[in-house]
């Protein structure tokens, strides 16, 4: 049984960069597979049956997607240090879905103003910002998007609170980081790393650049490269690992064994579609097969994702 870690991300993803530097504050060794920013992403959908967002997480022959799902699993490979201190359980998670939604979604309205988009594809070859543009608008049909004044006003907002809690403690909720660090720090990472030109929205806190700068001392852990090819062959050699055996829970009067689709609710909504075998409290895990990867299991959280049958 294969408990190899293996990463599917690129450098300049922000949800990757909350992954990888959970990987660096639990001092694990992983496997790096560089994957397209953009679509087509033939050997990602071999593997995900579908499911295009980075990152995701491989274990021989089980895919997880979604960092919300990823930092738990990481939690279970190993529980020290705690990203989820059991006295700030249910605030730190409340609190990393806002980051992971309303103020990645602030950030990034603010990150890819035309200003920043310059600065971001500065050195792309021409055509790169079009299709950039492109690929995510397709992702994002029907999503409301903050324009960029509003977006600054708002991160602007959210800064400042941030700045508050960093000025008290070195990290949001104490002396430790925990899994609301890592998600308030990636839509930050993003201006500061990517769009080096509009960081300068920080000035105004800088408590919370140092804040980030500690963050960013906890480092990625101990990565080491693998091909797309030779993580399919890794899937295909695999068996996926059984499942924890916990409570069915059937809110869709869908049975265990039917065919069916998960989506995410919104911004990249291509479903996985397969053999419903798991629905638990937190979890869909559909099986599938593919002509290139073989069996697969792959785990979505039942928060943020849509079950629906075929
Ligand atoms: N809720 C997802 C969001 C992931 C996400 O939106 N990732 C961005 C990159 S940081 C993405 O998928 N962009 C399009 C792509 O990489 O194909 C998670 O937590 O994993």
């Amino acid at each position: 049984m294969t408990t190899t870690l293996i990463l599917h991300h690129y450098p300049a993803s922000p949800f990757s960069e909350k992954i990888r530097l959970m990987l660096g504050f639990k001092g694990l060794a992983w496997k790096s597979v560089i994957v397209p920013s953009l679509m087509p992403k033939p050997e990602v959908q071999s593997l995900t049956g579908g499911y295009r967002k980075t990152p995701f997480l491989q274990i021989g022959a089980d895919i997880y997607c979604d960092t919300a799902l990823i930092s738990t699993l990481l939690e279970h490979a190993q529980d020290e240090p705690p990203l989820y201190p059991p006295p700030l359980k249910g605030l730190a998670r409340i609190f990393a879905q806002w980051a992971d939604t309303t103020l990645f979604w602030t950030a990034m309205a603010y990150n890819l103003q035309p200003r920043g988009a310059a600065v971001l594809f500065a050195n792309a070859p021409p055509g790169a910002a079009q299709a950039f543009a492109h690929d995510r608008g397709a992702m994002s049909a029907g999503m409301a998007r903050l324009r960029p004044q509003d977006a600054t006003v708002a991160y602007r907002s959210y800064l400042r609170r941030l700045g508050h809690m960093v000025r008290e403690h070195d990290f949001l909720f104490g002396a430790e980081p925990c899994v609301a660090d890592f998600a308030a720090y990636h839509p930050l990472w993003f201006t500061r790393a990517c769009v080096p030109a509009m960081a300068g929205i920080f000035d105004a806190t800088p408590a919370i650049t140092e804040w980030m700068d500690r963050i960013a001392a906890i480092g990625h852990g101990y990565p080491e490269k693998l091909s797309g090819e030779d993580a399919i062959t890794v899937a295909a050699a695999a068996e996926p690992l059984p499942l924890l055996g916990e409570a069915f829970q059937d809110e869709h009067g869908i049975a265990l064994g039917t065919q069916v689709k998960v989506a995410a609710e919104s911004f990249g909504t291509e479903p996985t579609q397969g053999e419903l075998i798991a629905a638990t409290r937190t979890r869909y895990t559909l099986r599938r097969q593919d002509e290139r990867v073989g069996t697969v299991h792959v785990h979505f959280p039942r928060v943020g994702y849509v079950l629906k049958g075929c």
